[in-house]
């Protein structure tokens, strides 16, 4: 296949980029370094030294004699993503290429604008490239269990079949997300669906949840290759801060009571799932949901097994509940269905205390780069 990733230079993108080129595919990344200068802005940078884009793909060729083909671009500029597109013809799209934090997104309205504005015209762009120079290609689009929120029934794989006053129909399952970027990634749904249903466009969306990890089959190979890993409270997802909070002998920020529960997966299951849905693509005017996560935990849970695993590497881990800097339900019914992916093929690699203990020991590797002033949430919802 053709594969074209936007956001080819984030913490997935270019994990991403690797495993296609692996797998035998002609790949292309694209980025404009927007979370690179975010996290410069914020402080917030990376636990290991990433080289730029077009390093890491000369080094990768170096290494593993296969090419990544890199632009560097922003890809909310239509002429930027036509460019792309007429150039790649790609067959598959992996669209990454989001503001993707949270907390990013609730510092304030400048933020919230960047990251609506980034996030719709650059679906937007992919949508209409994929019109106009790749019609019959696939869009893989990176979505969020974020999206649904934490309702009081059963999450469904997308979509929700009702039955008012006698009559049934199906409808996108309803969503609430719980911050200014989940909600970008409803609209994204949103508009995705819509030119899937007028112009026949062939999607998939993947709700993911929260992915942990610091490397990957390819990252293996030389450290150089390592994806971006952030523990910062802005970029930071929850098991990678509460490993490097456990290595640096912080207390692991549980935020309010610890209940929220989350589905999470591997950052090599995240490539799985990329992959299998790659291909087997959906038909055209049919968007396909899928809920990309393997086991779900609360923050509590989470928490003691990192400690458990911690304290028995010699760590003496602490735990400490902190006040909620978010708006959120800290105690609550959650039941998501995640059969989609399983049926595709994805062979899950589980939180395992070997797998806690494998990160932990690679924290450690970079422990005198931790810096301690990164941990504490700086950003209140609705401050
Ligand atoms: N949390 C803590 N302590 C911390 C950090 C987080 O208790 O130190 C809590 C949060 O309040 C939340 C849960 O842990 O209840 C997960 O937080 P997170 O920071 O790992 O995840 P989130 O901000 O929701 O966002 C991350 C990614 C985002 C992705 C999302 C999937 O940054 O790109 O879309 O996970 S999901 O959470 O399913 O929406």
């Amino acid at each position: 296949m053709r594969v074209l990733i936007l956001g080819g230079d984030g913490y997935l993108g270019w994990p991403t980029a690797m495993h296609f080129a692996k797998a035998g595919h002609e790949v292309w990344a694209v980025d404009n370094y927007l979370r690179r200068t975010m996290a410069l802005e914020t402080s917030s940078e990376a636990l290991m030294p990433n080289p730029n884009l077009n390093e890491r793909a000369r080094i990768f060729r170096e290494i593993a004699n296969l090419d990544i083909h890199v632009r560097i671009g922003d890809l909310a500029d239509y002429d930027v993503m036509h460019a792309v597109f007429s150039e790649a013809k790609p067959d598959v799209i992996v669209h990454y290429a989001e503001q993707p934090s949270a907390p990013y997104s609730m510092i304030g309205r400048t933020q919230a604008q960047l990251t609506l504005r980034n996030n719709l015209n650059v679906t937007m762009n992919c949508i209409w490239a994929a019109l106009e120079a790749a019609p019959e290609s696939h869009i893989v689009k990176l979505g969020t269990m974020g999206e649904y929120g934490t309702p009081n029934i059963d999450i469904e794989e997308g979509w929700l079949e009702i039955e008012h006053k006698g009559r049934k129909d199906k409808f996108l399952f309803p969503r609430a997300a719980g911050s200014l970027y989940h909600t970008t990634k409803v609209l994204d749904t949103d508009l995705l669906w819509f030119y899937v249903r007028v112009y026949g466009l062939r999607v998939t969306d993947l709700m993911q949840g929260p992915v942990y990890g610091l490397s990957t089959a390819e990252s293996d190979l030389d450290e150089r290759l390592l994806p971006n890993f952030h523990y910062d409270d802005i970029f930071g997802t929850l098991v990678n801060r509460f490993l490097v909070q456990a290595v640096a002998g912080v207390p692991l920020t549980v935020y309010g009571k610890g209940g929220q529960v989350r589905g999470y997966l591997n950052l090599r299951d995240t490539l799985q799932c990329v992959e299998l849905a790659a291909k087997s693509p959906p038909a055209k005017g049919v968007l396909r949901i899928l809920n990309q996560f393997t086991e779900t935990f609360s923050v509590n849970d989470l928490a003691a097994r990192v400690k458990a695993v911690g304290d028995g590497l010699g760590l003496s881990v602490a735990i400490k509940s902190i006040a909620n800097p978010r708006k959120e339900k800290e105690e609550h019914y959650y039941n998501p269905s995640h059969s989609g992916l399983q049926d595709l093929g994805l062979k899950p690699h589980l939180l395992t205390d070997d797998v806690i203990a494998e990160m932990l020991n690679m924290v450690m590797r970079y422990r005198d780069r931790i810096d301690p002033g990164k941990i504490y949430p700086r950003v209140k919802w609705n401050n």
